[in-house]
């Protein structure tokens, strides 16, 4: 058997021959991370024109990844137009007529969401990625991978991964192009549909590489791991490699290194990736924090406008809170962000935050004119759909449409169903979905109707409260308040969720979501709470109230107990009257609840069930205690602050006395 370095000399010789024969460029660069012979085209864009550092990622990854072509993108609207047209005529993206610029793209049904088992972070010791858990037990807060290890995993996929493929280089801004808060990365990859994708979620070249100088910027490679020609076609023209799928990050480069899937957070890379886990880890050394949060402006009648950021897990509520239609009369909620918030110190001691994307890739199911008609509104033009249902006369459909889809329509699913009806079962007799549960749609953030005017600041908008959140059924009430900054960190530590279909987790189990960054810590989460606690010991700081919310609580006939999106609205009224001062909470043993009478419910479709929504059951937080007691001790173990744990003492005792 050759070895693999002799198999690519055979290779990069035979392309060096093409290349010369076609007139093709060739490159020989001293002191790359390859020191054989190069041979690519580039068919748009100028390498000579790039500073060193680019044009050497750009030439490492191509030799290492031997596309045919390599095309760097201007970030024009024709350079957009033309690679949508192309995936048009590809077949992965299909037209959806009703609309306009609105497309339909269905994957391969093996790629659809996250895939956290094959999430990795590369560190040269465990502990700096994950805390190292108790004797026997398997680490949930992380997935570590040595150096060495990664290496190999790396040698092992993508030596000429691109072959006969187009490796497109995307340079992007996280945050607007030149702000102080922003960041610069670029993307390799050999998806076009990925391209298309990150105009829509980032700023996408332009005057990002003049900002940038020679400054430092996130190195993103991506590939879908299929070479041409394939051994088998790709299903749905979605090539990808679920065997072999691996999204790794190396925090000290700033390197994300992505295998085998197209979708979402997989593949666009500057999303959960680069704004979260590299950002956390930037972030720690840097002062600054990158949460999984929306931001959202609230006026109220008086024209007093607050901003509030809030950290739900994965299919949990953001973007629905995000850009919520308030049902309380006088209230107006505008959008910044509706998944991630990079959120700094000014010198006054304020915490501002910028949204660092400029799309929403929101959850399509459960979307509609009624629970967010904001989101109906953005996705009319320019949005890219991908696993949803379509209807024969070009109209979108997935399940919560049902009433405002005409009853007559022929509908066809995400899986070419065609005449999909809601009574459709499988050979093993379970209902058929007419979308995927984690089908998304990919929209232009400007074109939401209430997006704030201060979105694009690049100093941020000042953050008055954190509101952490997740799916309970059980024991949490709708909404409490910490008593503190040090019980709001416990708090965010403690938040527990059922699973959702944003990643492969089957059921729904109620699963801890530290700070509904459980998937997406870049570094220990031991540290990351240090991080936190640290911004109490500076006096000058003025740090924002914290709560906690949950519009999942179910009564026993497993009916929601919250009528849940505009409805929200009065729970952010009592959270915004809090920060102004107003005395309308009273102590519990969990924290601050609103004082009888003070939530306003005036005009509420349905009447709600009060008690059962705040009920705190003292049998129910006994064990809630325990099981974070449980969680702490096998997962953060050695690397819980004792902050922290004297919080959750603190706790256990005030429910003693319940
Ligand atoms: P990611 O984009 O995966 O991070 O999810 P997200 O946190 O943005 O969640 P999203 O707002 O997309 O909501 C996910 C699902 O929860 C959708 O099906 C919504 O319809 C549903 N949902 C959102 N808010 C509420 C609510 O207040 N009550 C109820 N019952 N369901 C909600
Ligand atoms: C999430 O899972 O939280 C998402 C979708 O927002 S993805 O971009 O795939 O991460
Ligand atoms: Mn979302």
């Amino acid at each position: 058997m050759p070895s693999l370095a002799v198999n690519i000399l055979r290779r990069s010789t035979g392309l060096i021959k093409t290349a010369l024969a076609n007139n093709h460029r060739l490159f020989k660069m001293p002191g790359t991370m390859c020191n054989y012979a190069r041979a690519f085209s580039v068919v748009h864009g100028n390498l000579d024109n790039l500073q060193p550092s680019v044009r050497k990622f750009i030439v490492d990854s191509a030799n290492l990844c031997q596309p045919d072509k390599v095309h760097i993108l201007d970030g024009s609207v024709e350079e957009n137009k033309k690679l949508t047209k192309e995936l048009v005529e590809m077949g992965v993206l299909r037209p959806i007529r009703k609309y306009e610029n609105n497309y339909l793209c269905l994957t391969d049904p093996k790629d659809v969401a996250r895939v956290e088992s094959k999430t990795l972070i590369s560190t040269p010791s465990e502990r700096e990625t994950r805390p190292i858990t108790a004797p026997g037990v398997k680490g949930k807060l992380g997935q570590w991978f040595s150096p060495k290890d990664l290496e190999n995993a790396v040698q092992e996929r993508f030596p000429g991964c691109m072959k006969g493929r187009t490796m497109y280089v995307i340079p992007f801004s996280m945050g607007p192009v030149g702000s102080p808060l922003s960041k610069i990365g670029i993307e390799i990859t050999d998806s076009s549909y990925v391209a298309v994708n990150m105009y829509i979620m980032t700023r996408v070249g332009g005057k990002v590489l003049d900002v940038l100088g020679d400054g430092e910027f996130v190195k993103c490679l991506h590939s879908v791991g299929q070479p041409l020609p394939m051994e088998k076609p790709a299903v749905n023209n979605w090539p990808c490699n679920p065997e072999k799928t691996m999204i790794a990050h190396r925090p000290a480069s700033r390197e994300i290194i992505s295998f085998g899937s197209g979708y979402g957070g997989n593949s666009l890379l500057g999303k959960k990736c680069f704004a979260l886990r590299i950002a956390s880890c930037i972030a720690r050394d840097e002062g600054w924090l990158a949460e999984h949060m929306l931001i959202l402006g609230i006026t109220n009648p008086q024209g007093v406008k607050r901003y509030v950021c809030a950290a739900f897990p994965s299919a949990c509520g953001k973007t629905n809170l995000a850009m919520m239609n308030p049902t309380i009369p006088g209230y107006k909620v505008e959008c910044v962000g509706d998944d991630i918030a990079w959120l700094k110190f000014d010198k006054n001691g304020v915490l501002r935050a910028i949204n660092p994307e400029s799309g929403f890739f929101g959850v399509a199911p459960g979307t509609s004119n009624k629970t967010n008609p904001m989101a109906m509104a953005t996705i009319k033009k320019n949005t890219i759909f991908t696993n949803i249902a379509v209807t024969d006369d070009g109209d979108i459909f997935w399940e919560g449409l049902e009433d405002q889809t005409p009853k007559d329509a022929k509908i066809t699913s995400w899986l070419h169903h065609e005449n999909w009806h809601k009574d459709m079962k499988n050979a093993e007799g379970k209902p058929i979905a007419a979308a995927h549960p984690n089908s998304r749609f990919c929209t232009p953030a400007k074109q939401c109707p209430i997006i704030d005017p201060q979105w694009e600041s690049s100093e941020g908008v000042p953050i008055s409260a954190f509101i952490f959140g997740g799916r309970r059924p059980q024991g949490v009430p709708l909404v409490y308040e910490a008593l503190d900054w040090k019980h709001g960190v416990y708090i965010g530590a403690s938040v527990r969720s059922e699973a959702t279909a944003a990643a492969e987790h089957a059921g729904k189990e109620v699963m801890h979501d530290p700070f509904a960054m459980r998937p997406f810590f870049g570094y220990n989460f031991g540290d990351y709470l240090k991080h936190w606690l640290s911004f109490e010991k500076k006096k000058e700081l003025k740090l924002p109230k914290v709560f906690h919310v949950n519009w999942f609580r179910k009564d026993k006939n497993n009916k929601f107990l919250w009528p849940g999106f505009g409805e929200n609205s009065r729970v952010l009224d009592w959270i915004i009257r809090r920060c102004e001062g107003e005395d309308i909470a009273e102590k519990s043993a969990i924290g601050y609840l609103p004082k009888k009478g003070s939530l306003n419910l005036d005009g509420l479709e349905s009447e709600v069930n009060y008690k059962e929504l705040f009920d705190t059951p003292k049998d129910f937080w006994e064990k809630e205690v325990q099981e974070i007691r449980n969680y702490f001790n096998e997962q953060v173990n050695e690397d819980l602050p004792k902050e922290v744990a004297d919080e959750l003492a603190s706790l256990e005792q005030r429910v003693s006395k319940m």
